[in-house]
């Protein structure tokens, strides 16, 4: 319907403009030529005069009018350390391409009614000055080379990588359709090697888990924090197509191309709670958030730091939007380490995983002991017999074995600190199988188990009196023997707390 009332406007306007055509020429023939043409310059010459001063008040009064949507002005100061200095670059060149912007349009439009037709008045013609020449080409070589100059500078300051030792805290971001995925380096303070050959549904950033870097590095979900103060690296890198890494308060804008990687620096200088006070001298901040609610929050108090991709990258794109909290480092180390490692939560065992030969791994093992003590806890202080018995879920024999395998070692490790944090704990191994094979050498293999673990635990100094052994073979099951997965539910160590173990370990 629009389009069509538009089409309708756009006849009739170009009816009306050839009717005004043919009205000129008829009156032109009845005036005569020359009248008409005098006329005719002196009205466009006017109309000149007359559109120069509106425009270049409609210039100014824009400016002043919009100057609190326009960074470095108002409300939206950099909130980085380098960002002034690209504000005051902008700054310069306004300053000297508006004069030359009022400059020209004056000479522009003050010529046009200045040199229009007049009967009897010639042009005048130039064939050449070479003073003139001087001028306007050494004018604008200056300028130039001022703008480059200092451009150049900001430049480098600005594009800095940092130097060696330098304390800093890298992340990556990853453009693809539609969101960012931001990696953080996790507790080693280095981001794992990646390789595109490695992309999957799972592993969408194509991270390489055999690199112990990789093992610990966490992707976080919506909300991405910084603290103040440090500097920032980011590797920018995109998956698919041509994206941007634009976080405008900071003053970071940066391609995200495939197959190019690229990074910027940039230490953010005020946190979330600054800029949001900062916003409160604003009447335009002190406005309801939500129209809706006008008792509702400030829109100053909902401010909040955003990430965009500042390409149009596909449909949908706007959904690239990330919020950005910059915060005081102690808050930033609480809500640092409350993430999780992707590895171990995503990758960790499933068909992903290239470890999985591998049952324990470095990262695993102070984590696991965590666990198990807290575990250990829970059911020393249980009323429940229930919870009393523990697995034993990381020892692991040889098959058909009742040689513990190397990887045993951590969770046997663990029992031995449980039995030394709480001396007086009495506990029972106890071995068990699944129905596959005789149940009486069933009997034999997980007695044998059971007292592989309680020779483990006298040579690391327990008392073989805290300590029962036994096998169970078949005859305990968790599950049916009927599938491959129940069947390796029952083949399993436990232990259980017989008594001796006060709440309150010495
Ligand atoms: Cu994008």
């Amino acid at each position: 319907m629009t389009a069509l009332i538009i089409l309708l406007c756009f006849i009739l306007v170009t009816i009306v403009l050839v009717q005004i055509g043919k009205v000129t020429e008829l009156t032109a023939q009845i005036k005569g030529e020359r009248e008409m043409l005098r006329d005719n310059s002196k009205w466009n010459g006017l109309l000149s005069i007359i559109f120069l001063v509106v425009f270049l008040f409609g210039v100014v009064i824009s400016a002043y009018e919009y100057k609190n949507v326009m960074l470095g002005y108002g409300p939206l100061q950099s909130a980085s350390k380098h960002g002034g200095i690209l504000d005051s670059l902008f700054n310069l060149t306004l300053f000297f391409t508006g004069i030359v912007f009022v400059l020209t349009h004056i000479a522009l439009f003050w010529f046009a009614f200045k040199y229009r037709y007049q009967e009897g008045r010639k042009a005048l013609f130039y064939v050449h000055d070479n003073r003139l020449e001087v001028w306007w080409t050494a004018i604008p070589a200056i300028v130039m080379t001022l703008l480059v100059v200092r451009g150049l500078n900001a430049w480098n300051e600005v594009m800095a990588d940092v130097k060696e030792g330098e304390d800093y805290i890298e992340i990556e971001a990853l453009g693809q359709q539609f969101n960012w995925a931001i990696r953080y380096p996790g507790p080693d303070g280095k981001l794992g090697a990646r390789d595109y050959k490695l992309t999957t549904a799972i592993n969408s950033g194509g991270q390489d888990f055999t690199d112990p870097k990789n093992w610990d590095d966490v992707i976080p979900g919506q909300e991405l924090y910084l603290p103040v103060g440090k500097k920032v690296r980011v590797r920018i890198i995109a998956k698919d197509v041509l994206h941007n890494f634009y976080l405008p308060h900071f003053r970071v804008k940066m391609d995200a191309v495939p197959g190019m990687p690229t990074y910027f620096v940039f230490t953010p200088s005020k946190t979330t709670a600054e800029f949001r006070n900062e916003l409160r001298k604003y009447p335009e901040f002190n406005e309801p958030f939500d129209p809706a609610d006008p008792n509702g929050p400030k829109r100053w108090e909902k401010f909040d730091y955003e990430l965009a991709c500042a390409e149009l990258c596909g449909k949908g794109h706007y959904s690239m939007r990330r919020v950005l909290k910059i915060v005081p480092q102690e808050e930033f180390d609480a809500w640092y380490k409350k993430q999780e490692s992707f590895y171990l939560t995503q990758v960790r065992g499933k068909a992903d995983d290239p470890n999985k030969d591998k049952m324990t791994l470095p990262i695993e093992a102070p984590i696991r002991a965590k666990a198990f003590s807290e575990n250990v806890k829970k059911a020393v202080e249980s009323a429940n017999a229930a919870d009393k018995t523990l697995s034993l879920k990381y020892i692991n024999f040889e098959t058909g074995s009742s040689k513990l395998t190397e990887d045993s070692k951590y969770e046997l490790d663990n029992l031995v600190e449980a039995m030394n944090t709480y001396p007086g704990m009495v506990i029972e191994v106890a071995g068990h199988t699944d129905n596959t094979g005789e149940p009486a050498q069933n009997k034999v293999l997980s007695q044998d188990r059971a007292t592989a673990v309680l020779n483990y635990l006298t040579t690391r100094g327990i008392s073989a009196g805290r300590v029962k052994a036994n096998g169970y073979g078949d005859s305990k099951p968790l599950a049916p023997n009927d599938t491959p997965e129940n069947r390796a539910k029952n083949r399993r160590t436990e232990f259980t707390i017989l008594g001796g173990a006060s709440a309150n370990p010495s």
